[in-house]
């Protein structure tokens, strides 16, 4: 059984607490991997490279730095398959899905290779002659990221990518139920060529490794991707150090479909945003809210396209769904489904936990007849659930979409024009789809939430540079005398 270590100052280190933990293959319950349980002292030794690394990376020209994540880019492209396959055995997505982690990957680092020659700050004219102004970026210093399971390698990279073109070093938790992709990915920027230090990782639990990475004083911006409960207590934690971060939590994501819509497409997007990636996407589409009009002829054919997907493992290429993550998410997705069943939505498909298979599977499950109060419409699930709401107008539509905690993806069906406008000006979300669903973000542009689904920030786009720099402005005097801004002004 292979055998994981921490990686800290550029050596593969046993963690001083001598404890392990396992990672599992939630299709087969095999166990892939035993890795090093890191705890607060190994964290320690982590931020300390990072800061004794810190001088030399950022004085680097960004090019160069640039440079080495250029290459790493080109070693994922190669490993793509390899890499792929690995994520299906340890995450559970099926190998296509699988697929798309790794590209998203690759095309973070390309993005982020390239803002290495940008990294661009503005100039604009001084009110005083003969002087220049300026901004300019500089990188934060020590940074944590703590990254969670469900994107095993397309969401560190697009953490850690930007925040080493942008001169950053870092300390890194990934998730404890997919931590080999990391571990991967930070072999591969090693072999790139990044020097000792710049990268750490510490493998081990939220209370100790992720505590300490919120807690310790020496790192000065943590950025999270995660639950809700975990990133309002990061916020809290970090304000006492005036720790920049950057939240990316959940969603409940809705789909509007309008009666003029073409439905198969709607249902194609239906099916795709709440069932792909077994719903374990904080984009997944978890709420359908639906014209009263169309609703019986959409919920029969839902029902029919969703009773064809096949549940299993998810290396076999002709396989829909993989299984849920682990033991304590499946009992969620059950225990939402009681929920749901004893606020009195109907149960119209699916609801179990599949039996037979060795693995964490439960059916795509569809609840209709959801008002959208219930528990069901309001709270993240996190699983193959959707629940269909009935509307009257585009109004209500738009109103009940508006109806939760959180704001980050959405998406109406529509040729009306007028419709997909007032979605567009009126969707409290940070992301709104017309005619296509609620997932599918591309890396070049920013990605991230409203309300409690994040604290303003946004990654990806040329925000991913934002997220990992401050910005510094510059006045540049150059007249030789003392000139006094809005005093000297006639
Ligand atoms: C997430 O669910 O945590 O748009 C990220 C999407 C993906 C990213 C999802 N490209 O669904």
């Amino acid at each position: 059984m292979q055998e994981y270590k921490l990686f800290i100052n550029g050596e593969w280190t046993g963690s001083s607490s001598g404890e392990m933990f396992e990672d599992i293959n939630p299709a087969t319950l095999e166990l892939i991997g035993k890795l090093h349980k890191g705890n607060k002292e190994d964290v320690k030794n982590a931020v300390d490279a990072a800061q004794d690394s810190f001088d030399a990376w950022s004085s680097k020209p960004a090019p160069q730095r640039a440079q080495i994540v250029f290459r790493a880019a080109r070693m994922l492209e190669v490993r793509k398959e390899e890499l792929s396959r690995l994520m299906t055995m340890e995450m559970g997505k099926v190998l296509k899905e699988a697929r798309g982690d790794v590209q998203e990957a690759i095309d973070m680092a390309f993005y982020a290779a390239g803002e290495g020659r940008r990294l661009t700050g503005e100039t604009t004219p001084s009110e005083l002659p003969d002087k220049f102004c300026m901004t300019l970026r500089r990188p934060i210093g020590v940074v944590g990221l703590i990254t969670p399971w469900n994107f095993p390698i397309a969401i560190p990279a697009w953490k850690i990518m930007p925040a080493l073109v942008a001169g950053n070093t870092l300390v890194f938790k990934p998730a404890s139920d997919t931590p080999i992709l990391s571990i991967e990915l930070v072999k591969i920027l090693k072999e790139a060529g990044l020097p000792n230090g710049v990268l750490n990782l510490v493998t081990g639990e939220g209370k100790t490794v992720g505590s300490e990475i919120v807690h310790n004083r020496k790192i000065r911006a943590v950025s999270f991707t995660g639950s809700l409960e975990t990133g309002k207590w990061i916020l809290a934690e970090a304000a006492r150090d005036m720790k920049k971060v950057s939240l990316e939590l959940g969603g409940k994501n809705p789909i509007i479909v309008m009666d003029d819509a073409d439905i198969n497409l709607a249902i194609d997007g239906i099916v795709w945003g709440a069932f792909g990636t077994t719903g374990q996407r904080c984009t997944a589409a978890s709420r359908v809210i639906v014209h009263e009009k169309i609703l019986p002829d959409l919920l029969e054919r839902l029902i029919g396209r969703t009773k064809k997907l096949k549940v299993g493992n998810g290396l076999h290429e002709d396989i829909d769904i993989g299984p849920v993550i682990n033991d304590s998410q499946i009992r969620k997705i059950a225990k939402y489904v009681d929920i749901g069943k004893n606020e009195g939505a109907k149960l119209v498909l699916g609801g179990n936990i599949i039996k037979p298979l060795p693995g964490y599977f439960f059916e795509p499950t569809i609840f209709t007849d959801v008002s959208p109060d219930m528990r069901i419409a309001q709270e993240e699930i996190f699983g193959p659930v959707v629940s269909l709401i009935r509307v009257q107008d585009i109004d209500e539509a738009i109103h009940i979409a508006n109806s939760v905690e959180y704001g980050l993806s959405s998406s109406i069906y529509t040729g009306n024009m007028r419709y997909a406008f007032k979605a567009i000006e009126k969707i409290d979300t940070g992301i709104t789809y017309i005619n296509a669903s609620t997932i599918g973000a591309e890396i070049h542009l920013p990605f991230g939430g409203i309300k409690s689904t994040g604290n303003g920030t946004r990654e990806g786009g040329t925000t991913a540079i934002e997220e990992f720099t401050e910005l510094k402005t510059v006045y540049f005097d150059y007249s030789g005398k003392l000139q006094k801004a809005q005093i000297d002004i006639e």
